[in-house]
């Protein structure tokens, strides 16, 4: 049955459309910040709903609420190398199908074969990114710290006290260690920068827009997402900071893949 609903955007506007499915159901953790969003993990598959033009809702859930809530919906915990269990977002529900996934890249994959109009994973790259995927992670580790602290000033009290005792404990480092001011800190920024310097190699290389050369695909919203990320958490100056390096690619870069997927 066709029925109206609000499309989810992160404008804050409301783009009102007639259609003739359910709007499917992101689990996401909540923030201070307007429009609420700022995880990596839970923006992606945002980015890819907005892409396809699916409908969607948001399930905020605060942190300590995350195992509770998503053992009531009958999903099953992950492992950590502890061999403790942990439950993550995002998950999502698709009304429609009665499908509920968990795992970022596994919702990726789910959205593209249950809904395959503008394709993430064109010219059979499912498992090229899949490797990418997993590649994408390992330049920026030790600047992870000071992007903790930013996230628990914006997360919602609750969730900030849960995030520093949690990470705290993970990592077994007091909160106050995690990235103080001064050579620690500036040590991590060169090694981000670092980082970033392969990716522009890699880009200058290929001299091409997307990861994929002309055609836009899931491996720019890996990019994208760790880019919002830090443009949402860290400070002005911080996220300036890294605007300014590589001839300010990196901002340029996230401002396309969010014009391509309609989501500021
Ligand atoms: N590999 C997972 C990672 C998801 C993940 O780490 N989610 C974080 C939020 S960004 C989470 O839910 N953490 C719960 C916790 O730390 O208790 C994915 O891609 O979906």
């Amino acid at each position: 049955m066709a029925r109206t609903i609000t499309r989810g955007n992160t404008s804050g506007e409301s783009d009102k459309s007639t259609i003739t499915m359910k709007p499917l159901i992101l689990y996401d953790i909540p923030s201070q910040l307007p429009g609420s969003y700022w995880s990596p993990n839970t923006s992606k598959p945002r980015f890819v709903l907005s892409y396809k033009e699916l409908p969607f809702e948001t399930v905020w859930v605060e942190y300590p609420n995350i195992a509770p809530v998503l053992k009531g919906l009958g999903l099953t915990p992950k492992k950590r190398l502890d061999g403790s269990d942990i439950y993550t977002v995002p998950v999502l529900n698709d009304p429609n199908t009665g499908a509920l996934i968990d795992e970022s890249l596994e919702i990726a994959a789910y959205l593209e074969k249950t809904y395959p109009t503008k394709p993430i994973f064109p010219h059979g790259s499912h498992m090229l990114i899949r490797v990418f995927d997993s590649a994408y992670l390992d330049d920026t580790q030790p600047i992870v710290k000071l992007i903790y602290v930013r996230v628990a000033e914006i997360l919602n009290p609750v969730s900030a006290e849960f995030f520093r005792r949690t990470r705290s404990e993970r990592l077994q480092l007091p909160w106050e260690e995690f990235s103080p001011e001064g050579p620690k800190r500036d040590k991590d920024w060169a090694y981000l920068e670092q980082g970033f310097n392969k990716g522009e190699a890699l880009w200058v290389k290929s001299g091409r827009e997307w990861v994929m050369g002309d055609t836009f695909s899931y491996a720019d919203i890996i990019v994208a997402s760790r880019l919002f990320w830090y443009k949402r958490v860290l400070k002005e100056d911080e996220w300036a900071r890294i605007s300014s390096w590589n001839g300010g690619r990196w901002a340029r870069v996230l401002d396309k893949v969010q014009q391509e997927c309609h989501l500021s």
